[in-house]
């Protein structure tokens, strides 16, 4: 298998998370989405990462997609549970963790426009957002080690990427200091060597025309 990524991506860690934790042999080809000559346009008509080739197979496209593709590939273990509630418990996790994540993409973006052209309040909404979505996630996880269930599942990959996404990109919101409960459960996860392979590293995208 071959999947396109961009090395602070925490859609594109889901997938590159699940393949290792199912100990599927993969390349990572590392793309910049963002910029002209981005691999990714002429493979996916929304142009994002990350994308997963498989043989003979149509492209797959969007981190959720790409992880229910690998449990119907390879089950074990499993990243979306079977049993319907745990399924939908962690994919509710998985749609505030992604959506803080597009937040934060949001904020980044505007902020490589020149000043003159960026908009406060565009930025606070999207901030309101990171921080109700973060609070949501405090709220939910309680002080367990598992966000649903009692073992890893994509809901914990999620939150764990979102959360240092948020370390790379927004680092001024101090999660660790105001949800002490997601730092007791990122000290828990942070030796998983999936988590430790995948480390985001930013990239510099080109600047957005005006
Ligand atoms: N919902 C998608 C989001 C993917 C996404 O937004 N990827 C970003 C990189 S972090 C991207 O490729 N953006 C390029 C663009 O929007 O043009 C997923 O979960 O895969």
């Amino acid at each position: 298998m071959k999947l396109i990524i961009a090395s602070p991506s925490p859609y594109a860690r889901k997938a590159r998370v699940a393949l290792l934790e199912k100990k599927i042999d993969f390349e990572e080809i590392i793309d910049i989405p963002w910029n002209k000559n981005t691999l990714t346009k002429d493979i996916n008509p929304l142009g994002k990462i990350p994308v997963l080739l498989h043989n003979n197979h149509k492209p797959l496209f969007d981190s959720k997609l790409i992880v229910q593709y690998l449990d119907y590939y390879k089950p074990q273990p499993l990243m979306y549970p079977e049993k319907p509630e745990e399924n939908i418990s962690v994919r509710l996790i998985e749609t505030v963790a992604d959506g803080v994540c597009d937040a934060i993409v949001l904020i980044f973006l505007e902020n490589t426009r020149k000043e003159m052209f960026r908009s406060k309040d565009w930025i606070k909404r999207q901030e309101i957002k990171i921080f109700e979505g973060v609070k949501y996630l405090s709220d939910h996880l309680k002080d367990r080690n598992y966000f649903v269930g009692s073992s890893f599942n994509i809901s914990d990959i999620c939150v764990y990427s979102c959360l240092e996404y948020i370390d790379l990109r927004f680092y001024k919101f101090e999660w660790r200091s105001q949800f002490p409960n997601l730092e007791k459960y990122w000290m828990f996860h942070k030796d998983r060597q999936s988590f430790k392979k995948t480390k985001p590293i930013a990239q510099t995208i080109e600047p957005l025309e005006d």
